[in-house]
């Protein structure tokens, strides 16, 4: 090995699903036979009708068109829940942990089948139908996944909206998704802070053009919130009028299971669009391989069902393999920052699946609260979102694992749908910091800014040139977008929009976005995004908005704000510039950083470059590169000389 790495272990090798030798066949075999293979693994799932035809997929040029397991159908509650009732109907599904610690629940297959189903006919009763586009804005409480599976049971789409979105950004997808019911809480808990959700909703939906309907209600703090009669209705009403009986509805392999928005180059998010029988089945190879998850073990990934993450490894993996999955409504440091630890604890969790950011602040607060706890059931760690420092990697190997855990680390995205690359913690050597070989059937490639292949050792755009059955099928409503986006760049290949390096052994180091995409926290942003809403501000003309490397955040948000003729800046207008923002599109978009620049570097055509920006932003001005191409390159020794950010 050329770096650092560390070995399976034997006892590893041993007990794993997948060692060395079972990696390389069925990789092999994967790539060599993608029918053959993912024809076999298919029925891991229960169908209703089988498939016979297995992969029908072209990346172009020209058609992009994505389909397997096409003429199957099935339904994905009744694999998420009622296939497991025989065996494990009172086994524990799910474990909910309260924000605050003395809250909690068990809810076992038998019971959330009941609950699904009834939550389902809720939905029925409200003439929610197959096809229908269904918005949750819930916080992490177990009716987040009643939701969830009701939907996929009566075969309506989910869209599912990240609690911690504004209004504006909550009305957007309704409409984007044409969505006429939805569905969220009085407020939400975290971290001993309430979240006023149903208040949120109610300004959305008046700024919806399209979308808006019914408010289903989840009473979660049970303080007052505004209620409209005839559009809004409580859960607890609602299910008090209906049976627990609701057949799952029989639903095509690739009718669309769930929408989830995320943020790209331009400042309109993407409705990613997931079907139901790739889908499933990649989220529960997945799960069963990477995280090694065998029957009885209790699995915590700390995601929020807002991201895919939570979609994939909190909900339908986990429950598609049987599995018992956490659910934690709270945050890392509330009591204290042990809470991650006490909660693995109180439920011996063996699996523990968290990103790279809450690694680094909980590093920060000190070994001691790690240290106090005992973390004598856990067998392995994993880390998603963003790459992971190897400081970050050897700490959560060291203190965390006390170097008994392999760590897995993720490689994936929402357009993915579930796990591209990464080790198998029985087959492959992991190296900090890298995210290592690709999963089964999945085939990566780098190139160079002009498409060309490179080989070997390398750096560049990564890429992948085959379709895996987890991969999205389309942006809702706008298939040339989806095109346009990810089958343009590099014709005949799917461009992730990810930088990435390959070592001598061929492993895999994802250096990070090379779009105008930023991973703030772990969160995806579009600069594009931040700069729309900082211009709304009545007293801003221009702005432009770049990632710079932030210790805790992975990346921070950098805005240059240019001002209107005659306003004045000043440090209160920075913060109001902060919360402008925040308001806007949410608290994960927070400004770190607000420089006003009476101008912005920009081509003769007008264009920003961002390049500048980029390197302003992180201090490394001396090596700003060609400046020749500016209209007015005056303006770069004012923003180098009122630089924010000084090292
Ligand atoms: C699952 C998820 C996707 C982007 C992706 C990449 C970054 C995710 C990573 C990682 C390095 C990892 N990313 N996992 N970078 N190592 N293990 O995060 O989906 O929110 O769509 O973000 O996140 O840049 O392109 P999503």
């Amino acid at each position: 090995m050329s770096d650092k790495a560390y070995a399976v272990t034997p006892e590893w090798a041993g007990r794993a699903w997948i060692d060395d030798a079972k990696y390389q066949a069925l990789y092999e075999r994967s790539i060599s036979d993608p029918e053959g293979f993912w024809g076999e693994t298919g029925r891991r799932l229960d169908w209703i009708r089988p498939y016979t035809k297995v992969k029908d997929t072209t990346f172009g040029p020209g058609e992009v068109s994505i389909k397997w397991f096409e003429d199957g159908t099935l339904n994905v509650a009744a694999n998420c829940i009622d296939r497991h009732l025989a065996t494990k109907g009172d086994q524990v599904a799910i474990i909910w942990e309260g924000d605050d610690p003395s809250k909690d629940e068990t809810i076992t297959y038998s019971q959330l089948h009941e609950r699904v189903c009834k939550f389902a006919n809720v939905l029925k009763a409200h003439g929610v139908k197959k096809g229908d586009r269904v918005t949750i804005y819930l916080p992490m409480i177990p009716e987040a996944a009643y939701a969830m599976l009701a939907c996929a049971r009566i075969g309506a789409v989910h869209s599912i909206v990240f609690a911690g979105f504004s209004p504006d950004s909550l009305a957007g997808r309704i409409d984007d998704a044409d969505s006429h019911f939805v569905i969220t809480a009085d407020e939400g808990l975290r971290g001993g802070k309430t979240v006023p959700l149903k208040k949120n909703t109610d300004e959305a939906l008046e700024r919806c053009t399209k979308g808006g309907g019914k408010v289903l209600v989840v009473r979660r703090t049970g303080n007052p919130v505004p209620f409209k009669d005839g559009r809004d209705l409580w859960l607890h009403d609602e299910l008090a009028k209906v049976d627990a009986d609701c057949p799952p509805v029989e639903v095509g392999a690739e009718d669309p299971l769930f929408i989830l928005y995320t943020s790209g180059s331009t400042g309109k998010p993407k409705g990613v669009l997931h079907t139901t029988g790739g889908y499933l089945l990649y989220a529960s190879i997945t799960h069963q391989y990477v995280f090694d998850y065998h029957d009885g073990d209790i699995y915590w990934c700390t995601a929020d069902v807002g991201w895919v993450t939570g979609h994939s490894y909190i909900v339908y993996g986990p429950l598609a393999n049987g599995g018992t999955t956490l659910m934690f409504e709270g945050v890392p440091t509330y009591p204290s920052p042990s809470r991650f630890w006490d909660v693995v604890d109180k439920w011996s969790v063996n699996v523990f699946y968290t990103a790279p950011t809450a690694i680094r602040s909980l590093m920060g607060a000190g070994d001691d609260h790690v240290t106090k706890s005992s973390r004598a059931s856990l067998r392995l760690l994993g880390s998603v979102g963003e790459p992971i420092n190897p400081e970050a990697w050897e700490w959560y190997h060291r203190v965390v694992g006390e170097d008994r855990c392999p760590i897995v680390d993720t490689w994936w995205q929402t357009e993915t749908g579930g796990i591209l690359i990464t080790p198998l913690p029985g087959a492959i050597a992991q190296k900090p910091g890298s995210a290592t070989l690709p999963f089964f059937g999945v085939r990566p490639q780098l190139v160079d800014d002009k498409g060309t292949p490179l080989e070997g050792a390398a750096q560049g755009n990564l890429v992948l040139l085959d379709s895996w059955p987890g991969q999205a099928r389309t942006l809702y409503g706008d298939h040339d977008r989806f095109v346009q986006t990810y089958f343009s760049t590099y014709p005949g290949t799917y461009f992730t929009g990810d930088g990435c390096r390959r070592d001598e052994d061929g492993y895999y180091w994802i250096t990070g976005r090379v779009d105008d995409v930023i991973n703030v926290s772990g969160h995806r942003m579009g600069t594009a995004e931040v700069e729309s809403a900082l211009v709304t501000h009545p007293k801003v003309s221009e702005a432009a908005v770049v990632g710079y490397p932030h210790d805790l955040k992975g990346q921070g948000i950098y805005c240059y704000v240019t001002l209107n003729t005659g306003e004045e800046p000043s440090d209160d207008l920075k913060k109001e510039l902060v919360k402008h923002v925040r308001h806007e599109i949410g608290p994960i978009a927070s400004p770190d950083i607000v420089q006003f620049a009476p101008g912005l570097p920009k081509t003769r055509s007008g264009k920003i470059m961002r390049r500048i920006l980029r390197k302003i932003a992180e201090d490394e001005f001396s090596a700003l590169g060609d400046t020749s191409t500016l209209a007015d390159p005056s303006v770069v020794d004012d923003l180098i000389s009122n630089r924010q950010n000084r090292k």
